[in-house]
């Protein structure tokens, strides 16, 4: 791709928009930013990159940014009904991903991960997978560092594995995964893709442009997925963890199995897995085909998988205080990931739910909430919306912030209940992401 010469809008200058500025102009683009911050704090973020001597002019957030520009690269949270953004699409202007744009110049093999749930923990233990394997390994994209970024650099791994969102996925074209896994599909950020067919639609992407010697990795317990498989060109393997499938993984007889992969079954215990909850055995399915397609072997495989105790924030154990067992799932943005928390525990929770609503289906957690909550919590700003929709199921509070909802809680709580950080809720009505709220979260137990 050259991009030498080229006028490019970036539109948001958070770490994406950073990283992004930076490849391009050292490539010679003429890079121009926006970003509905004010001016004077993107002259700050900016000062950096021009301090090495790379210029990057700032426009206005309007379409008046689009003057003259001949690509527009959004950052993930740019949503397509942004003012800059949906202009952009209006007048033909090509836009591209970060994630598409990092693509064209990436020479490793990719696998790639995506999922509403689950995709940082399969991310993080397919990366260890591959790296106790001996194998040269940089693991990045929604997961913290973008891709763009490791385009930069001499790109010497034998792999990269990539955590993609839906929103790095919703401007590909040319993006090619040697082995992509779709984890699962549920309801989430409908306000920013507009619809759920939308979401599914840029999830689908994750599979673009691959051929028969690529792989893919399915969810067979969701009939989308089944279906999606039939419009695969990839050879396809599955999981699942409710019964019997070939080619891939299932449980069987407390051990997983995976089947038609070589000559034989390759069978691993089950009690190697402890991170808790049915999701989990999943998200390890998932991350021992990618290292196997990737050529580890099992041996070194159940070694890893046997050490890896799950990543911060989600459904992790904080502290027992006065026989309450506290849990932060910080991580748990959407109502899919907290029917995954609800699941994981059979006693009593006192469910803390809430923060800024992103559409979420909230009755549809009606049924476990009756069967495993004592206690719902309601806070943040979406707490008289959640009320609405999960009215008179069971004992119900509100409070206004995350401190006098955790305080409610400890008040509520007797011996052998579970208290859960599960907001199903972004956090940036008073954090600044999921781990500040996680942190503070842990902090308060942590000094009760
Ligand atoms: N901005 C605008 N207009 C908008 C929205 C944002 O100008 O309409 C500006 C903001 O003022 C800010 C900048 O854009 O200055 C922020 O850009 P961004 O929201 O795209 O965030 P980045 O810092 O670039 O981080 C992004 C991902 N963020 C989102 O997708 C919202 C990070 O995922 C990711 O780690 C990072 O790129 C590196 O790849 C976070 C996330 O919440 C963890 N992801 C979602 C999720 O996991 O559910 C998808």
């Amino acid at each position: 791709m050259d991009i030498s010469g080229q006028n490019i809008l970036i539109i948001g200058l958070g770490k994406t928009g950073i990283v992004a500025a930076r490849f391009l102009a050292k490539r010679k683009a003429k890079v121009v930013v926006t970003d509905q911050k004010p001016r004077n704090e993107i002259v700050d973020t900016l000062a950096e990159i021009r301090n090495e001597g790379i210029p990057i002019d700032i426009a206005p957030y309007d379409i008046s940014a689009l003057h003259g520009i001949d690509m527009v690269i959004p950052s993930p949270g740019v949503p397509p009904h942004d003012v800059v953004l949906s202009a952009a699409v209006n007048k033909s202007i090509p836009v591209h991903s970060e994630l598409e744009i990092a693509c064209r110049y990436l020479r490793p093999p990719m696998v790639a991960i995506t999922g509403t749930n689950g995709k940082t923990t399969t991310t993080t233990l397919t990366g260890r997978l591959l790296a106790d394997a001996g194998k040269k390994v940089f693991v990045g994209g929604n997961i913290g560092i973008p891709l763009i970024r490791y385009c930069d650099g001499p790109q010497e791994e034998d792999f990269v594995v990539v955590e993609v969102s839906s929103f790095q996925l919703q401007w590909v074209t040319a993006f090619h995964a040697h082995c992509a896994a779709l984890l699962n599909t549920t309801c989430d950020h409908v306000n920013y893709h507009g619809s759920f067919a939308a979401y599914q639609e840029a999830k689908e992407r994750i599979f673009l442009n691959q051929d028969e010697s690529d792989r893919a990795i399915l969810n067979a317990d969701e009939g989308y997925s089944l279906e999606l498989s039939q419009r695969l060109k990839a050879k396809t393997l599955f999981f699942s963890s409710t019964r019997d499938v070939a080619p891939g993984f299932s449980i069987r007889s407390g051990r997983l199995v995976l089947s038609g992969f070589g000559k034989d079954d390759e069978a691993y215990p089950l009690d190697m897995i402890k991170i808790p909850g049915l999701h989990n055995i999943e998200n390890v399915m998932t991350a021992i085909l990618a290292a196997r397609i990737c050529g580890c072997q099992p041996d070194r495989i159940i070694q890893t998988v046997s050490g890896f105790r799950g990543i911060a924030h989600r459904i992790e154990f904080v502290e027992e205080k006065q026989g309450v067992a506290y849990y932060d799932d910080s991580k748990g943005t959407n109502v899919g990931a907290v029917i995954r928390a609800l699941e994981t525990f059979r006693n009593p929770v006192i469910l803390l739910l809430g923060g800024r609503d992103k559409d979420g289906d909230f009755e549809s957690l009606a049924p476990l909430i009756k069967e495993r909550v004592k206690t719902l919590i309601l806070f943040g700003e979406a707490r008289e919306r959640i009320r609405e929709k999960l009215e008179d199921l069971v004992e119900t509070e509100l409070r206004p912030t995350l401190r006098a909802a955790v305080a409610a809680a400890r008040n509520r709580a007797q011996k052998g209940d579970v208290v859960l950080l599960s907001p199903g809720c972004a956090s940036f009505d008073e954090f600044t992401d999921y781990k500040e709220r996680g942190n503070f979260f842990q902090t308060m137990v942590k000094a009760f």
